[in-house]
């Protein structure tokens, strides 16, 4: 360990060192009202559009040292005169006896020792509101009394984010700042726009009293502009800040809070509250934190919040890093990225044209349904909501306004590209998910409308869930090309190969397959028998096509250009080969079982590296506008044979398919980021989430990892570990066990809590297999079959014996395809 540890008790991770490679994040509050809080306090908050309606000025391309967006002071008399303290490292950067930053489940708790005084700042946002609040103790350490004053600091973000680095006359000038007094002792300091001053306007305010106040960032630092935040000269002076209410300039919100006069060993609280409101609710959401009571009411909702979210799966297996991850920082991930999807982060900014993209979503639902099914379900209505008439879907949306667009395909609008080929098909899998989670049957009845800009919402045609699902297989079928694989549009999943004309993409094939797979499952369980033959022969027919025209010889090609070239081909001397083709043939059930050994066996000679599997390899080395934006990266970086993270697990559970369970664990462990905890210098991001890519060998940052948090990782890495490597998965019958683990493994333990009951699941694996169920029993009782039926609540022992004799196998890649 270099910067930090896993406090597994507590479910968090310590960070011990504030200067970490590069800033490393934590999620508090949702996209309603929320964001990033750094490991040395600085906070990214934005209110429902992180674009559009940003409260802090965080840049993250700043240098570390600088702090951004919040920060706390204290201001320290004692025998020796004033002292200013940062406890939160930034910006004074002075050196600690202690430093904690402990990222928990939605909340940092940043404690430090310096120089006798010891802070304590929980910072959250409780469940539901528009306020974070920061929670401070501070303790004197020293042998004798000191007086203490905390000091709160916010620099605000103009709402418009881009605006606010775009235009550096009208911004400044438009920005407010007005005292409200709260009652006789508190006051709020709000910040505005000019233009917004009667709707919701920012406020700084504190449940303890406001000696003085500044709102205007000159001022504070002092020094005629030249004052630095290291020693801003209003605070160092030790005199009471200017109370000056801003009219114009860089807003900022500072509020002095006398402590008094803390005996050796005292300790005192305050409650900082930095929020967005109405004028008249912030007097009520702030009377409401004063009182402390209910700060630690809405601390301990947000714990409940997290163990019920946590309590549906939870494993005990040889491996403590996995079990960190699998019951921990992977769920809390999936979460996250089901919130935000790719808006708002240190690497992705939220401004522009990025909103919630709709094969984004729908991947991180299928990880976050477990622990939050109605909010999974909230936002399977919001994608099925853009789908179009014609099954396709737009690729992107923007939740506060419901609007959505093509993304970068617009670009391509008038060469009659506007669809990305696979956004559609990633629905009927995530769907698919929640019914087997749930059994929520009538949500396939539920009529959501088709999306068409040109109507009223009103007035948009509609069509039931289980419609808008058939329409999306049945736009892919018809939308083949000359080889009879579907097209690419303008993307597929690796968004930037981009190829012009009627090319075609074996990812688009290979989707639609699981696709299919999926709707036959569920038309079986349903009884649909018609449309269950109906697309077995769809499925036959596309397994068939591809093995025909795309198998290369020792992999699956992933391209065909327009003019019938294969791309990942050995023909190649660049991008000769993808992992996805790989993966996915055997993931839809298309790879006869000696092409899917091959297949994978290419894979590991060709891309796998010690930090993961690179997306595809050799590296396009120049660039090539016929292939599109991946050759815009050197190669190693990122798509261009870059580790791509999110196609790592992918790897996983093919290879669990194949019952290749060490492959499949060595592969989850050479990614998993808690492994990386002694090499971090190297790493650089957190350890405790996913990035979503790291270089490859063809870079000389090889194994550098960026772009953490929100990526499709999380939740793929989690349904590989929690489905197909542990093995428990539902089914639309009941609870499906195929554990595929290495063959080192004797035992493991899994509590899942799904549909209202709960099973303990032992399993034991004497004879160190890696896949195949001897025998189970559900409360004593033998099973026949690996299939746990639901159970009506209650609590049930599940006792699994692994073993040669399989008969724990439902779904076997090779039966599949028999069956096709
Ligand atoms: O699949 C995409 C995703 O939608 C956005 N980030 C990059 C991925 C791979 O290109």
């Amino acid at each position: 360990m270099k910067y930090g540890y896993f406090d597994n008790d507590r479910r968090e991770y310590v960070i011990t060192d504030p200067r970490t490679p590069v800033k490393w994040v934590n999620y508090i509050g949702s996209l309603a009202f929320g964001g990033i809080v750094d490991q040395t306090g600085g906070s990214l908050l934005c209110a429902g559009d992180p674009g559009l309606n940003r409260i802090t000025k965080y840049i993250p391309q700043l240098p570390a040292s600088d702090f951004k967006g919040t920060t706390l002071y204290l201001r320290v008399r004692g025998k020796d005169g004033v002292e200013l303290i940062s406890p939160f490292f930034t910006p004074r950067l002075d050196a600690f006896d202690l430093y904690e930053c402990r990222v928990g489940l939605s909340y940092q708790t940043i404690v430090s020792e310096i120089r006798g005084i010891r802070t304590e700042v929980t910072i959250f946002v409780p469940t539901g509101e528009s306020v974070e609040l920061r929670d401070i103790r501070v303790t004197n350490l020293r042998d004798d009394e000191v007086d203490v004053e905390v000091v709160p600091v916010v620099e605000y973000s103009h709402f418009d984010a881009l605006k606010q680095f775009a235009n550096a006359d009208w911004v400044p000038q438009t920005m407010m700042s007005e005292a409200l007094p709260i009652d006789a002792d508190h006051l709020a300091l709000l910040q505005y726009p000019f233009l917004r001053k009667d709707g919701a306007v920012n406020y700084l305010s504190a449940s303890g009293a406001v000696s003085s106040f500044e709102s205007d960032r000159k001022i504070f630092l002092g020094g005629n502009e030249y004052g630095t935040w290291r020693e801003p000269l209003a605070l160092a002076s030790g005199h009471p800040l200017s109370c000056y209410e801003a009219r114009r300039g860089d807003n900022i919100g500072a509020l002095v809070l006398p402590l008094g006069t803390l005996q050796s060993g005292a300790e005192e609280r305050v409650v900082a509250m930095l929020g967005q409101a109405e004028r008249d609710e912030i007097r009520t959401t702030v009377t409401k934190y004063c009182n402390h009571h209910e700060v630690d009411a809405a601390f301990e909702r947000l714990a409940d919040f997290w163990s019920a979210n946590l309590s549906v799966f939870e494993c005990r297996t040889p491996d403590p890093d996995f079990d960190a991850m699998v019951n921990v920082h992977n769920p809390r991930q999936c979460y996250m990225t089901m919130n935000w999807s790719r808006y708002l982060s240190l690497y992705q900014l939220g401004i522009g044209t990025r909103g919630l993209g709709f094969r984004d979503s729908s991947q991180d639902v299928m990880g976050g349904l477990s622990g939050a099914p109605g909010e999974a379900k909230e936002l399977l209505r919001k994608l099925l909501s853009i789908q179009k008439p014609d099954g396709s879907a737009m690729h992107q949306f923007y939740p506060a306004t419901m609007e959505a667009d093509c993304g970068d395909a617009e670009e391509e609008k008038d060469n009659g590209k506007l669809v990305y080929g696979d956004d559609h098909l990633w629905i009927v899998s995530a769907v698919c998910a929640y019914l087997k989670e749930t059994g929520d049957r009538d949500f396939l009845d539920e009529k959501i409308t088709y999306y068409d800009a040109s109507l009223s919402i009103d007035g948009r045609p509609d069509g039931t869930v289980m419609e808008h699902l058939c329409k999306a297989l049945a736009w892919t079928k018809e939308n083949v090309g000359d080889h009879g694989i579907p097209l690419l549009g303008f993307a597929d999943w690796n968004d930037c190969v981009n190829l012009p004309g009627k090319a075609e993409s074996m990812f688009n094939a290979c989707l639609y397959g699981l696709g299919l797979r999926e709707m036959i499952e569920l038309c079986e369980h349903l009884g649909h028998d018609d449309l269950a033959e109906r697309y077995r022969g769809d499925h036959a027919d596309m397994r068939q096509q591809v093995n025909e025209v795309a198998w290369d010889g020792d992999w699956y090609v992933r391209y065909f250009t327009e003019q019938g070239e294969a791309l990942g081909s050995r023909n190649n001397a660049h991008g000769a080969i993808y992992t996805n083709a790989q993966s996915w043939a055997v993931m839809a059930g298309f790879a006869p079982e000696e092409r899917a050994s091959r297949a994978l066996d290419s894979v590991r000679e060709k891309l796998n590296t010690p930090f993961g599997i690179k997306l595809s390899g050799p590296g396009y080395n120049q660039y090539d506008p016929e292939i599109g934006g991946v050759t815009t990266y050197p190669p190693g970086a990122k798509e261009n044979g870059g580790i791509f993270l999110h196609s790592n697990p992918w790897v996983m559970i093919a290879e669990t398919m194949l019952g290749r369970g060490d492959r499949a664990f060595e592969y989850y462990s050479q990614i998993n980021p808690a492994k990386r905890n002694d090499d971090i210098d190297l790493f650089e991001v957190e350890p405790y989430c996913y990035p979503q890519n790291i270089l490859g060998d063809e870079h000389p940052q090889f194994g550098l990892g960026r772009n953490s948090w929100l990526s499709g990782t999380a939740s793929w890495t989690y349904q590989a570990a929690t489905k197909f490597i542990l093995g428990i998965r539902p089914g639309h019958d009941g609870l499906v066990v195929d554990p595929c683990v290495p063959s080192s493994w004797d035992r493991f333990e899994v509590t899942r809590r799904i549909r209202g009951a709960s099973y303990r699941i032992v399993v034991e694996n004497p004879q160190g297999v890696s896949r195949g169920v001897a025998s189970i029993t559900v409360d004593g009782k033998a099973l026949d079959g690996g299939v746990i039926p639901y159970c009506d609540g209650g609590e049930h022992l599940v006792e699994i014996t692994m073993g040669e004799e399989s008969h724990g196998v439902v779904e076997d890649v090779t039966e599949l395809a028999a069956a096709g």
